[in-house]
């Protein structure tokens, strides 16, 4: 039989846990060409922001010894567009949607909420608090828990009561455990966990940073240990807070090793840009572990890790 791969995001129910992470997916157009995106639990979109946005001048990407190192600067539409042509259109092949947002404060933040959250199919707002290539000073609003939860309560009071709304957090901050609780006292409905870690490579021949941005973002499976033991410690402190986690998922095996640290549903990234068809092989991956293993239920291993052995 099957198991039921059922889980929940506060008051929403995902068919099952495996997500696209934010960045990693556009709206989901992209993979549409290699599977049905209703198949997997939700598209994570591309952080929108009010404006339409040029980013980062190129490179943006750089290779490096353990992963990849990138700064897009949230490139995008504006929020116009995101509202008019990609929801729609990924709300009309069946997915479901979580809208990821970031401003340049919490009064952009605020006004993207109160938009995106009127807008028919949104099933969950995802506030971006942790870009590593942030405009400016080079930090994000992760960086100081009271900023951050000046935004997720600025988000939480312009977004319909029936959307939940999730902090997504940076692995590289002082006191991780506090800047959650500080979110959930905001009233975050759950928390998406973790953004790339901030790095830079410097180009050898230029002696220049390797990506234009200068700091950029590492992503993939290095930083999987670093995700997972956020999402363990937080859970730890926080059980009953749902959470999104994700850093370097590649295989039904990585997903499983987030659910047992803690989280409820597991977002795919930088794999997406290799194997575009990567999410639905992990999904049919994690349920043959789970079938193995004689687990019939997915909501039952959630946070397993912290249970005593025996
Ligand atoms: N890159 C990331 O690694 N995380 C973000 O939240 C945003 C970006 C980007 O747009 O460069």
């Amino acid at each position: 039989m099957s198991p039921d791969l059922r889980t929940r995001l506060s008051n929403v129910e995902l068919e099952n846990p495996v997500v696209t992470a934010a960045g990693c997916a556009g709206s989901g157009r992209e993979l549409a060409q290699y599977f049905d995106i209703s198949r997997i639990g939700a598209v994570t979109t591309k952080s929108v922001m009010l404006e339409p946005r040029a980013g980062r001048p190129a490179p943006r990407v750089a290779e490096t010894p353990s992963g990849m190192l990138s700064a897009t600067g949230l490139q995008g539409p504006g929020v116009d567009v995101l509202l008019q042509r990609d929801l729609p259109w990924l709300i009309s092949r069946g997915g479901r949607a979580v809208v990821s947002v970031a401003g340049g404060g919490a009064g952009e933040y605020a006004e993207l909420a109160r938009r995106i959250s009127d807008a028919p199919g949104v099933d969950l707002i995802e506030v971006n608090l942790s870009c590593p290539n942030p405009a400016g000073q080079g930090r994000h609003f992760a960086d100081d828990p009271e900023e951050a939860a000046r935004v997720v309560r600025a988000v939480r009071s312009h977004t319909r009561s029936e959307v939940p709304v999730f902090a997504k957090l940076a692995p590289d901050v002082p006191d991780l455990v506090g800047l959650a609780a500080a979110c959930v006292e905001a009233r975050a409905d759950g928390l998406s966990m973790v953004n790339a870690v901030r790095g830079m490579a410097i180009d050898p021949r230029t002696l220049r940073p390797a990506v234009a941005g200068g700091m950029g973002g590492l992503s993939g499976p290095a930083i999987r240990p670093i995700a997972v033991g956020c999402v363990y410690e937080v859970h730890a402190a926080l059980p009953q807070v749902p959470i999104i986690g994700m850093g370097g998922v590649r295989t039904g095996s990585d997903v499983l090793e987030f659910l047992a640290a803690g989280a409820s549903a597991v977002a795919v990234g930088t794999v997406n840009f290799a194997d575009p068809s990567a999410c639905v092989r992990i999904l049919r991956e994690l349920e043959e572990m789970l079938i193995d293993r004689g687990v019939t239920r997915v909501a039952d291993l959630i946070g397993s890790a912290h249970r005593p052995i025996g």
